[in-house]
């Protein structure tokens, strides 16, 4: 290219980036910025004044990558999430500038450890789990591949819950992330939108009777201000926009008039409209169903969508280009309102004829599934879409209308199978089906994963694939290097650097070239030091956390994500109590030592999850104390996992738990992060594991179970789990112990319905895969006493996964789906 690239900056000053001029130059940020003497300033305010010395490095380029998407009229990609998970932004930021070696410097010389203020600031946790994480990860890629994007959502004043664990039980609290301020975000005011709920919609005539078009006019209005936050690519290549949406009252000088005189009411209304975007909601498995959770989804996705019309057309002045120039993407159902938001403005404000504006907006749209989870899948009921969406209710009918006239003429479908085409569940009570709407209106639809895709084809969409053949298509998930293995894994991308060089950190595929040291003693040796460190920073976390020691050269174990009861936490609690009875039975044996580590939140609806979360506590606490056990076993619940957690987590794990029904976990991408840092994964063939297990080989991952079609047999086939159960002397002593209240002698029954559950339904397959896990444990534990063997498989872990860096992944959508020309 030989036009303006995003790091030629010709109308910015050059900036100094040796220490003492950065040192110079956050003083004077901390004097004149955040309006502090050194001698006053709290840790806070040196954070703060730090990011914004670097933040004015990244406006700059934030500008040119702005322009460069401009001038060279490039296609942009527009990704509408409801949640970005973001995690810390300053290492981040730093980092993918190169900066934070001299930035750690600049601050020793003022007497400030970058370390310390680093962990002062707050997560980012505006997503519930692998959903919002992945989003996160995708606006770091499609900034350092150079693909100009931006990322929409909310800004959600509450992100998801602080968990507290109080008596071993979960407690909900409040998330303030916004409380010292965001130095990141810009608000935009100029750039609000309007954004209607309610009222009626008009159809004008014209004077031969004919139907000319449908103005909706709202009831309610609300303001969507913008916040901007740049997201900056690995060696700032590219900067792009992360812009997410706050709700406010429109007017309340006007709206105080309106309600003539009414102040209270004014400010009440005030209240209830920023309200929209108060808090995220934080159940990730169960529809939502309440009539806030729809608001959310169309605010955001409406105030997108203005804002992306308005782009195209202050750009190119004619929506008949806007496919070619833009690329919009549905990150799960959530915002697939967005389809008969388009087709609204389309038709109605610009007056273009539904075959065209439904043409468009197929060729605009692309969706991605993250669950097959039958209760997740989003649906409204009817008569609150319609009270709420009155036009985009008429719209869905009119687009299903076309879809059903489609699916009839093909002549293929019996009425069954139309009616699961359908966008309108007419089962007893009629529901708008959002996946439906996401699909007839897209014309890319990609699961997570090989195993999840070729799922979707033959169970949800399986009607729908038929009906529009070769929409369907697979992007296996990523996770990005910078975070996931540069940034909480120094030790490891410093002995990596050492070994292969620097390819790497552009192209993971060249961590490959570690797999000759595999067999290098002297390298395993290194690689194993790496680890021990790592596990000495967890070790620490424990101590002060939770006032537990543990010892960092015990295999460390650990399952870390949402708990949901298909991920199957309670698989491992049970494999827990088992080995902590054999090891009391058989204390002659030679136990090795290890440490199981639990992390995640559980939706606060949820009883089984909080259930679960008591009982790993209930049985930590029993096993940890008993001297029987010699140390031999602990296990820890870690409290209110987060991004930051599990980044010192990843990086201390010799053991992955990837242990999902097998079929239930549409990809996983902490799996990813585990093997990337150098842990062996014990898991089940579902999801992402499938092709981790491609790339390690299978010598170096330990798999068990069922398999997915398995599963789907024995449950037609009709699943008996206590007859397997009575079959299993060690799981039965170990259900028998828990539902007896070994672990709850304050409570002997609090587990017995969990427990009975197993017993007569047992939906995940707990008991069928029990064996074999406690098995997999086993030929762990014999991986695990012979030292170099378990370093070199650990070590062709980390070689073996750079494909599942999401600039693989980003660089595929955009082969396949957006073509904005990588
Ligand atoms: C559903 C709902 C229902 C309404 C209430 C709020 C809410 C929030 C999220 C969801 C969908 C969650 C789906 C999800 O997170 N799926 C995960 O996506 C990951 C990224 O593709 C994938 O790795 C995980 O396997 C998959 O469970």
């Amino acid at each position: 290219m030989d036009q303006a690239t995003s790091s030629e900056l010709p109308i910015f000053a050059e900036h100094d980036n040796d220490p003492r001029a950065l040192a110079e130059e956050i003083l004077k940020s901390l004097t004149y910025r955040v309006g502090k003497d050194a001698s006053v300033a709290t840790p806070y305010d040196w954070l703060a004044a730090s990011i914004k010395v670097v933040r004015d490095r990244i406006i700059e380029r934030w500008i040119a990558s702005t322009k460069e998407a401009y001038t060279q009229q490039r296609k942009r990609v527009y990704y509408l999430s409801m949640e970005f998970l973001i995690g810390r932004l300053m290492r981040d930021a730093f980092s993918n500038l190169g900066l934070m070696e001299n930035m750690r410097e600049a601050l020793k010389i003022l007497d400030v450890e970058i370390d310390v203020i680093a962990g002062l600031e707050p997560d980012a946790a505006l997503g519930n789990g692998g959903l919002g994480r992945l989003a996160a990860c995708f606006m770091e890629s499609m900034a350092s591949v150079d693909l100009p994007a931006h990322g929409y959502g909310i800004r959600y004043v509450h992100g998801l819950f602080r968990q507290e664990i109080q008596d071993g039980w979960q407690v909900e609290l409040p998330e303030t992330w916004l409380d010292h301020g965001n130095p990141w975000e810009f608000e935009r005011r100029e750039r609000s939108v309007e954004i209607g709920f309610g009222g009626t919609v008009e159809s004008i005539t014209s004077k031969d009777g004919r139907l000319e078009r449908h103005v909706w006019r709202p009831q309610e209005r609300v303001l969507a201000v913008a916040y901007d936050t740049p997201v900056v690519g690995w060696r700032g290549k590219r900067v792009n926009t992360l812009r997410l949406w706050s709700a406010m009252a429109v007017d309340p000088i006007l709206l105080a008039a309106f309600n003539a005189g009414d102040h209270i009411g004014a400010l009440r209304e005030a209240n209830q409209a920023a309200s929209l975007t108060r808090v995220l909601y934080p159940a990730d498995s169960h529809q939502a169903g309440q009539e806030l959770r729809l608001r959310q989804e169309y605010f955001f996705t409406a105030a997108s969508l203005q804002d992306i019309v308005q782009r195209h057309l202050s750009q190119y002045g004619d929506l008949m280009t806007l496919p070619d120039k833009a690329a919009i993407h549905l990150n799960d159902t959530h915002p697939a309102v967005a389809i008969a938001e388009l087709m609204r403005l389309l038709m109605d404000v610009y007056g273009i004829d539904f075959d065209t504006a439904w043409g468009l907006t197929k060729r605009t749209f692309a969706y991605t599934n993250h669950t097959l989870l039958p209760e997740a899948l989003e649906s409204w009921p009817v008569p609150v879409f319609e009270r709420l969406l009155p036009r985009h209710m008429q719209i869905v009918y009119a687009i299903n209308a076309q879809v059903l006239l489609e699916a009839r003429s093909r002549q293929i479908f019996d009425d069954e199978q139309i009616r699961r085409i359908s966008l309108i569940h007419e089962d007893g009570d009629r529901r708008v089906r959002m996946g439906n709407l996401a699909f007839a209106g897209s014309h890319s639809i990609n699961g997570v994963s090989g195993l999840h895709t070729d799922l979707m084809k033959q169970t949800v969409f399986s009607d729908l694939n038929r009906l529009y053949p070769g929409r369907i298509n697979n992007k296996t998930n990523g996770i990005t290097p910078r975070r996931w293995l540069m940034q909480c894994n120094p030790g490891l991308t410093a002995l990596a650097r050492e070994a292969i060089g620097d390819r790497f950190l552009d192209d993971t595929d060249a961590l490959k070239e570690l797999n000759r040291f595999a067999s290098d003693p002297a390298f395993r040796d290194r690689f194993a030091a790496v680890k021990r460190a790592n596990k000495e920073r967890l070790a620490e976390l424990v101590d002060e956390r939770l006032s537990l020691r543990i010892d960092p050269s015990a295999l460390f174990d650990v399952q870390i994500k949402r708990i949901h009861e298909y991920k199957r936490q309670l698989l491992n609690i049970i494999e827990a109590v088992a080995l902590y009875d054999q090891i009391r039975s058989h204390p002659e044996k030679d136990w090795l030592p290890r440490v199981k580590f639990l992390a995640g939140k559980a939706a606060p609806s949820y009883h089984n999850a909080k259930l679960i979360i008591k009982l790993a506590n209930d049985v930590a606490r029993v096993i940890n104390r008993d001297p029987s056990v010699r140390g031999l076993l602990k296990l820890v619940f870690i409290p209110n996992y987060s991004v930051s957690v599990a980044e010192i987590m990843v990086p201390a794990a010799d053991l992955s738990e990837q242990i999902s029904t097998a079929g239930m976990e549409a990809s996983g991408t902490g799996n990813m992060k585990f093997a990337l840092n150098g842990a062996i994964t014990i898991g089940t063939l579902d999801g992402a594991n499938v092709e981790i297990s491609e790339c390690v080989g299978e010598d170096n991952i330990v798999i068990f179970g069922l398999k997915a079609h398995e599963v789907e047999e024995t449950r037609r086939k009709g699943y008996e789990p206590r007859a397997i159960i009575e079959s299993s002397p060690e799981l039965g002593q170990a259900l028998h112990a828990i539902s007896s209240g070994v672990f709850s002698p304050d409570d002997p029954h609090r587990y017995k319905a969990l427990v009975d559950g197993l017993y007569e339904t047992d939906w995940f397959m707990v008991a069928a895969d029990f064996d074999s896990f406690a098995d997999a444990q086993r030929r762990v534990d014999d991986i695990w006493r012979n030292a170099p063997d378990w370093h070199a498989k650990a070590i062709r872990n980390t070689a073996n996964v750079g494909w599942f860096s999401s600039d693989r992944t980003i660089r595929e959508y955009d082969r396949d789906i957006w073509h904005a020309g990588l």
